[in-house]
């Protein structure tokens, strides 16, 4: 029976059908599948499956849109089960996407994650700069920064961003971690920062930047 819904999940986000998708994880729900199952067993493999499909020709970018948006409806859904209002906060971390990049998908399912596992997570939104996000960094004053990048000409700005942190003598107040499809843990490495490959081991990675078992 979980099978078959997170099956019929996984379709309708490749139809791009909202309507389907809310309808089906609302059905999951009802029979006691678990949000963080139905997260991991059909909204992302259903947004990984639009991925291939796109690279492969398959799908074009209105297309994906409209799948996107299938995939977030289902994930609106199950956020309020992800995110429990009443976990006391571990640590603050500032996310964003780094300049020339409008992808947030997947760095915003970071931050539901951190969220989660109870971290307060402020999303500073895509495309913002190295001096926008360095900026925030001293208003907010966060312990982590966490930046994501989607393309390979937009992960070299993460670098950007650690040398003006350097440069203002800020870099060493807080921990920097980095993640998006093209970038590795010898890309972060090089750069200054922590790689974590996917939204799961971006809690671990957290946890242990701030030395929280
Ligand atoms: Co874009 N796109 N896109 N796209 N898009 C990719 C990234 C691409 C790999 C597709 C492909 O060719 N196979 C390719 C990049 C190629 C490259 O640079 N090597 C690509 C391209 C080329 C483009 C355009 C240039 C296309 C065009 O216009 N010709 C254009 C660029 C726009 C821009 O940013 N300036 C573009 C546009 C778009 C849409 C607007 C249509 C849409 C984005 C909608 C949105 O985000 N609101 C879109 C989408 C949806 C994709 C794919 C299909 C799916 C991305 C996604 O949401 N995945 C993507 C193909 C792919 O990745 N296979 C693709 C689901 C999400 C849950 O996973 O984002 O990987 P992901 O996030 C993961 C991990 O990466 C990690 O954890 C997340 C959860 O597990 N992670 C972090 C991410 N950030 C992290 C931060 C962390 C830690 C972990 O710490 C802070």
């Amino acid at each position: 029976m979980k099978e078959t819904l997170m099956e019929e999940i996984i379709e309708s986000i490749l139809n791009g059908d909202i309507a389907s998708v809310q309808e089906t994880v609302k059905q999951a729900l009802s029979k006691g599948i678990a949000a963080v199952e139905i997260l991991n067993d059909s909204l992302i493999p259903g947004m990984a499956e639009v991925g291939v499909l796109f690279k492969e020709g398959e799908m074009f970018v209105p297309e994906v849109l409209v799948s996107a948006k299938a995939m977030q409806s289902g994930i609106n859904i199950i956020k309020p089960m992800l995110t429990p209002g009443d976990v006391k906060k571990i640590g603050k971390i500032l996310t964003v996407t780094v300049s020339g990049d409008l992808h947030d998908i997947g760095v915003k399912l970071v931050g539901l994650m951190l969220e989660g596992a109870g971290f307060e997570v402020i999303y500073m939104g895509v495309d913002k700069s190295a001096e926008e996000i360095v900026n925030k960094v001293k208003q907010l004053k966060p312990d982590i920064l966490g930046m994501s990048a989607m393309l390979t000409t937009t992960m070299h700005n993460m670098k950007e961003v650690v040398d003006l942190l350097k440069e203002e003598g800020i870099y060493d107040t807080l921990k920097i971690m980095v993640g998006g499809a093209p970038v590795s843990n010898n890309f972060a490495q090089v750069i200054g920062a922590r790689y974590s490959p996917d939204a799961t081991e971006a809690v671990n990675t957290a946890k242990e930047l701030l030395g929280i078992n």
